[in-house]
């Protein structure tokens, strides 16, 4: 039996699959977002699955990928085509490859164009393929960037996704209007780019002139996803025992929850690194903080006992991020970073000492 499940990330409209093997409990999960990995650990976990692979359909350009974080919290392996050129994989996939999961399996078909090392995964059974950005629901991947061929596509899918069983469904990477997933015969006779008498040629206009802006993300998400996500400064894994309910941000920052924080104040030291006229100014500060500038914690580092965590705080959460990387530096282990700092903290109408109402 095939379980399955399809998840979303609202941020960057990605469908992340889950496909398992019920009688072996083996699973993959293709098109992982970093920032849900939390999410579907615990779906699988939930559910007694073991997370053989995370698969990629392509290097996405609007969303880091969750592979290389899903390997070190569930000792995955990660799996993409060999033509993404991406570094860091434990498995490079090639056209026609089978890739099984339990008694489950699925096949690799090259289908460039969107960038040229996309890929659709296709269930043994051909009752459903994950096209990725190839296909999507009426539409089509965008060609304007990372090696994008019109050409290219519109062969891929008249070859590769339209010589499926018109039953097969197929389920994409995206969906922009809230669509979940389409099949051969609805997307041969509706899809208004690539489907009834529509030509390579006709494709090819249609696609030079969309004129859509470049995915907000594309700067960081291509060389992060080049590595398989794992971020650039190495970080990620979380300290054993964990002291807080941690949240790893791809930017290499460890972050707790204002509400967490506000039950725990006794546990740990809050680090308010703002300015000593900030610090007694109207938004007030957290009870019992310390106060270190920013600009004079490197050198006073040392000043701080180790005895517990450090949350850092600061006006709007970036200079208490900074303040997590200099303590890190200078050895501290458990530490913090929260995120939107005062601003949030006070429109979230936490305690506060001192400041204006
Ligand atoms: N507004 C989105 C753009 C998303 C985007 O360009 N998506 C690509 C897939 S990576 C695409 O092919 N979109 C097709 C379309 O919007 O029709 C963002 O900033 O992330
Ligand atoms: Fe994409």
């Amino acid at each position: 039996m095939l379980v399955f499940r399809q998840l979303f990330d609202p941020t960057s409209s990605t469908y992340t699959y889950l496909l398992g093997c019920s009688v072996s409990g083996e699973a993959v999960l293709i098109d992982p977002v970093f920032e849900q990995v939390r999410r579907d650990a615990a779906l699988i976990n939930e559910l007694g699955l073991r997370l053989q692979w995370t698969l990629e359909t392509h290097v996405h350009a609007d969303h880091v990928t969750g592979a290389w974080l899903l390997k070190q919290k569930l000792g995955s392996g990660i799996a993409l085509a060999a033509a993404s050129g991406a570094l860091g994989a434990d498995l490079l996939l090639a056209d026609g490859d089978r890739l099984a999961f339990g008694r489950r399996s699925l096949e690799v078909r090259a289908t460039p164009g969107h960038t040229n090392g996309c890929v659709t995964y296709v269930l043994d059974d051909e009752s459903m393929a994950f096209t990725g950005d190839c296909i999507l629901i009426r539409g089509s991947g965008r060609t304007d960037f990372q090696q994008g061929d019109p050409r290219a596509l519109y062969r891929s899918v008249r070859s590769r996704i339209f010589s499926l069983p018109e039953t097969c469904l197929l389920y994409p990477a995206h969906d922009y209007r809230g669509l979940t997933a389409t099949s051969v015969a609805e997307e041969k006779k509706f899809n208004p780019r690539l489907g009834g008498e529509v030509g390579e040629g006709d494709y090819v206009g249609y696609m030079k002139n969309l004129d859509l802006p470049h995915p907000k993300k594309i700067d960081e998400a291509v060389p992060a996803n080049l590595r398989c996500g794992q971020p650039g400064n190495d970080g990620g894994v979380p300290p054993d025992p964990c002291w807080a309910p941690l949240r790893f941000t791809f930017g290499g920052v460890w972050e707790v929850e204002p509400h967490w924080l506000e039950e725990n104040l006794s546990k740990v030291r809050v680090l308010d690194v703002r300015e000593p006229s900030e610090f007694s100014g109207p938004l007030g500060h957290i009870r019992g903080a310390t106060l270190v500038p920013l600009g004079e914690l490197a050198a006073r580092a040392s000043e701080l006992p180790k005895d517990k965590p450090i949350v850092a705080v600061c006006r709007a959460g970036s200079r208490s991020a900074h303040a997590t990387a200099i303590l890190q530096k200078a050895g501290f282990a458990d530490i913090a970073n929260l995120p939107g700092g005062m601003l949030r903290w006070r429109a979230e109408g936490r305690g506060v000492e001192g400041g204006a109402l």
